[in-house]
């Protein structure tokens, strides 16, 4: 694996120039603001330092990689998106700088659990030697492996996920390897497991129309007010909202609240002509966004009613659909939610209520089971503020222990 940082005035600046040197399969492990020390920070204004990985066959830095990076120019007066080597002699340096204070973190875990198991031997009978013991560093290392797959676990990360990813540690397991080796090769393939999604894109030409369906009480609808507002406040977009849920008069009324507050046009959809005359008269609109009713994934009925809606839309225009699921449902659950609405639309997911649970792992289980990328995320009731892009380097932190 090399791991490389680069510096650009922004975080796409950065990323640009690390895929115009290592190529398209770089993974971004971190992103860090950068103030210019001393004297230069007078003269220049803050940078991105984005830390990326690309995984290579045979994997761990040979010395021909060292001398290659230390002969590379690096512009230390004024780094144009430049890229600054890390030679690998200080590479378990470096990783610990990038992983933050996860590396850390770790340790000290580590730590704990050694003291805690070495009161226990004392107390208990001694063990016999055995012949080809492995050496004490090897123990230490699947230590500290068994401890990476124990805090998966607990961050309820699916078994069979946390096997796979430790099953592709270990076929690139060398002998000597150290922690900082294992740490960054673990969070870079659960970065890498996580993908990246689009969320919401612009249309050719026309409204982009944007579904959000997902079962009821989720927070499909504060979701769709948060974008709304981001898109229009924000990014001066013009969006139009339509509800097609008519379950509740209080669903319609509540997106109507919000349209009202963003000024946004908004109407309630009844019937797939509805649906269709709605995209013809917001022809000139940006996004128009759909509401739709949260009902049970068990209830066929309301499942082909939607359908029916979706194929009304999918014909009126360009679409993207979105799930949204809560972080706080049980997997098994969300299993059945995920495989049903395939069957409705092809889609990116939500999570929602972040906030509310401790353990993430679901969000990496339903990624894999799915296949299917996560745009957004949310972490709390303010409209508009708790919504943010998906981010897998926060996410697989803290899926391995780190801080939230
Ligand atoms: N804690 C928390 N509550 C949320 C979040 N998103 C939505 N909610 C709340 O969940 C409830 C249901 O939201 P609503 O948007 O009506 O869900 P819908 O039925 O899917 O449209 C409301 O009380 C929301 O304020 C979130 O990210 N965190
Ligand atoms: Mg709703």
């Amino acid at each position: 694996m090399i791991i490389k940082k680069f510096v650009g005035k922004t975080e796409e600046e950065a990323v640009e120039a690390a895929r115009k040197e290592l190529g398209s399969g770089v993974v971004i492990m971190n992103v860090k603001e950068v103030k210019p020390k001393g004297f230069a920070a007078l003269f220049r204004s803050k940078q991105t330092e984005v830390t990326v990985a690309l995984e290579e066959e045979g994997d761990i830095p040979k010395p021909v990689r060292k001398e290659t990076a230390a002969a590379e120019p690096v512009n230390r007066e004024n780094p144009p998106a430049a890229a600054v080597t890390l030679a690998a002699d200080n590479s378990q340096n470096n990783i610990e700088k990038r992983l933050d204070s996860l590396q850390t973190l770790l340790e000290s875990r580590f730590q704990q659990d050694e003291a805690e198991k070495q009161e226990q031997t004392e107390a208990a009978p001694p063990v016999e030697k055995q012949e080809e013991e492995p050496s004490e560093e090897e123990l230490e290392r699947s230590k500290f492996v068994r401890l990476l797959y124990n805090t998966m676990l607990e961050n309820e990360v699916d078994e069979k996920y946390a096997n796979q990813i430790i099953e592709d540690l270990e076929k690139n397991k060398k002998p000597n390897m150290p922690f900082d080796y294992i740490l960054a090769n673990v969070y870079q393939k659960m970065i890498l497991k996580f993908g990246k999604a689009d969320g919401i894109t612009a249309a050719g030409k026309g409204p982009k129309i944007v579904l959000f369906m997902g079962p009821t009480g989720v927070g499909k609808t504060t979701t769709i007010a948060k974008l709304a507002s981001d898109f229009t406040v924000g990014e001066k977009k013009k969006v139009a909202l339509l509800t097609a849920d008519t379950y509740r008069i209080a669903a319609a009324e509540q997106l109507r609240t919000y349209a009202n507050i963003l000024e946004a046009p908004f109407r309630v959809i009844y019937t797939e002509g509805d649906a269709k005359q709605a995209v013809q008269d917001f022809h000139n609109f940006d996004y128009i966004f759909v509401d739709t009713a949260g009902h049970s994934h068990k209830n066929e009925e309301q499942m082909e009613n939607m359908q029916k809606l979706f194929e009304a839309i999918k014909e009126a225009g360009e679409y993207q659909t979105f799930l949204v699921l809560s972080a706080t449902t049980k997997y098994r659950d969300l299993v059945r939610i995920v495989s049903s609405y395939k069957e409705i639309a092809e889609y990116q997911l939500i999570f929602t209520k972040l906030d509310e649970t401790s353990t993430l792992g679901n969000l990496l289980n339903l990624k894999l089971f799915a296949d299917v990328p996560i745009a957004y995320v949310t972490c709390g009731q303010n409209v508009p503020d708790d919504i943010e892009c998906f981010n897998p380097q926060k996410t697989v932190k803290q899926l391995l222990g780190g801080k939230a």
